[in-house]
């Protein structure tokens, strides 16, 4: 279904949230607004197939419909679990439908709650794919730390996030740059201002330089950028 949420003016004091009208739309939503969101889930599934080990559980910490969760599913061939969590019932109702559909041997379960509440335990990979800019900053420390002290040695996570950078000029230049993306994917300058306005202090981008210190600060002894298209990249941290 097409993404027409801010085609018409909306209140702007209605902030973003992950309801029924977001989920139904979601799939064309993040193509359209995320370049090199497809590349990363392709990953995200080679990744977890070299670093997911026998008797392990792999995470996806927001969920939303399960690409990251399927993407897992396909590539891996060792006995893991998976646990996926989103806190948006109607993420979780849809995805809960399209892991139904798939007839994949690996078990997956999957969550409604909230990714602060729930035990990362005996993990190999655990994936926050564009979901930890949703969480408030201190809530982010917390997560991060829980999410290292679960993983086993040699684990992973893999970190995808849009940031923003210090630089004033470079901001400026990758902003215009993500704006000509939406534009050329046939958003609005309505809608693309919409969304904006919605998402602002929801969607709290920090630089990569503040990731990763968070990252290596939790004692993680590798943390690389392994992929980047404007403001979204992805970091490989491993335990
Ligand atoms: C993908 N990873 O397709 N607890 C649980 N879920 C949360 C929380 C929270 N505190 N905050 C936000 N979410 C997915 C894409 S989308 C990214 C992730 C985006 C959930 C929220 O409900 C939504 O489904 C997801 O995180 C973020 O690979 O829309 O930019």
């Amino acid at each position: 279904m097409k993404d027409k949420i801010y085609k018409k003016p909306l209140d702007p004091l209605v902030k973003f949230t992950f309801n029924k009208q977001v989920a139904d739309v979601f799939p064309d939503m993040i193509a359209r607004s995320v370049p090199g969101y497809d590349t990363t889930i392709a990953m995200i599934g080679v990744l977890a197939e070299k670093y997911a080990t026998d008797g392990s559980v792999c995470y996806d910490l927001g969920s939303s419909l399960g690409a990251a969760t399927l993407a897992m599913r396909h590539h891996i061939s060792k006995n893991v679990k998976i646990v996926a969590v989103d806190n948006s019932a109607a993420m979780v109702e849809k995805s809960q439908k399209v892991i139904d559909r798939d007839h994949s041997n690996i078990p997956v379960e999957i969550i409604c709650e909230d990714i602060r509440n729930v035990n990362v335990l005996n993990a190999s990979v655990v994936v926050l794919n564009y979901t930890l800019q949703f969480l408030e900053l201190d809530a982010r420390d917390l997560l991060i730390e829980k999410i290292y002290k679960g993983l086993n040695q040699g684990g992973i996570l893999i970190l995808s996030e849009k940031v923003r950078f210090q630089d004033n000029g470079t901001q400026k230049r990758i902003t215009d740059l993500h704006l000509a993306y939406k534009k050329a994917n046939g958003y609005s300058d309505l809608e693309i201002a919409g969304k904006r306005t919605a998402l602002e202090n929801v969607l709290i981008s920090e630089t990569i330089e503040s990731h990763k210190a968070r990252l290596e600060k939790c004692g993680f002894k590798s943390v690389n950028v392994w992929f980047q298209c404007l403001p979204f990249m992805s970091l490989l941290a491993e335990k």
